[in-house]
């Protein structure tokens, strides 16, 4: 694996936060995490894998020029350790109007950010789960689990589209979803072949018309910029979204999810379309070949080269 240094992209050494356009912070935390663990070693390999990335624009050669301010990664020793080591300097980055990028970690780390993510802005959540259960992980009944993470932002009072959910939705959110009319938000990808749902009824819970039968096209990016309400976005991104076949280890892998090109595609517009805050990247395992490492690295340098910063 690379070695990590804790600065992102080699660009301008570590700035001041004031100084810096945007900054970021890792979260060496899988303690929420269900099932497969190793996303704590995500952070550092990102970094680390940031540095073998290209930085000239391809079409005009320009090398990257955004400063941002790294505050390292937190090993923090509890779930309450991890939610006050984001909170703070999350706040005083997205106050400053700085855009603000968090690597973890299994996905619980995003409650650190809700007590600083905006109010008017909305979480756009890349995730193979709805994450809308009030508590997991069996009889330790946690709220913090990554598998409850929608449900505390939902309680926070956010705004939330999913897209590339297809995996262990429980009846407690399905019911959830009917209740709070929450379809119109959620974009499938279909798990079983598209004859299976031929002639069949769908329940309250899932729209035909958000179905990406086809995968993701112009079509559907219209329609999921649609759905954002707001202008104000924070890019939630869970890496199980991905198909299994992309090649980049998770938690909780799930096939039948989209590829790269599709993500970096519906990406690319929200970027164009809305105004993106923020982005989180969670549930990276890191693997030996460097692969998903450096994908993730790659999707910092792109999103902040897209985001109007
Ligand atoms: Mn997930």
């Amino acid at each position: 694996m690379a070695k990590p240094n804790h600065t992102l992209f080699f660009v301008q050494g570590n700035p001041k936060l004031e100084y810096a356009d945007a900054a970021v912070l890792g979260l060496a935390f899988d303690e929420n995490a269900s099932f497969g663990r190793g996303a704590a070693a995500a952070p550092d390999a990102i970094m680390g894998a940031s540095h073998q990335l290209d930085i000239e624009d391809p079409l005009t050669g320009k090398t990257f020029q955004k400063a941002i301010h790294n505050f390292g990664t937190n090993k923090p020793k509890d779930v309450k350790d991890m939610i006050k080591g984001i909170e703070g300097k999350a706040k005083k980055s997205l106050e400053a109007k700085k855009f603000f990028i968090l690597l973890g970690g299994d996905h619980s780390v995003v409650n650190g950010l809700l007590g600083a993510v905006p109010k008017d802005a909305t979480f756009v959540n890349f995730d193979a789960h709805l994450d809308l259960r009030e508590e997991w992980q069996g009889e330790k009944k946690n709220k913090q689990s990554h598998a409850a993470v929608s449900k505390r932002i939902f309680d926070r009072g956010f705004e939330q589209v999913w897209i590339g959910v297809r995996d262990r939705i429980n009846e407690e959110e399905m019911e959830f979803v009917a209740e709070q009319s929450l379809a119109e938000k959620i974009f499938y990808c279909p798990s079983m072949p598209r004859d299976y749902y031929k002639g069949r009824k769908f329940p309250k819970w899932m729209k035909r018309k958000n179905m990406l039968f086809g995968g993701i096209k112009g079509k559907e990016i219209s329609q999921m910029i649609s759905s954002i309400e707001t202008e104000k976005v924070f890019l939630n991104i869970d890496v199980d979204c991905l198909d299994m076949r992309q090649g980049v280890e998770t938690g909780v892998a799930s096939p039948f999810g989209l590829s790269l090109e599709e993500m970096s595609q519906t990406i690319f517009e929200i970027c164009r379309k809305k105004k993106v805050v923020g982005l989180s990247i969670a549930e990276l395992v890191p693997d030996s070949f460097n692969r998903g490492q450096t994908f993730a690295a790659m999707l910092c340098l792109n999103v902040l080269g897209w985001a109007k910063i």
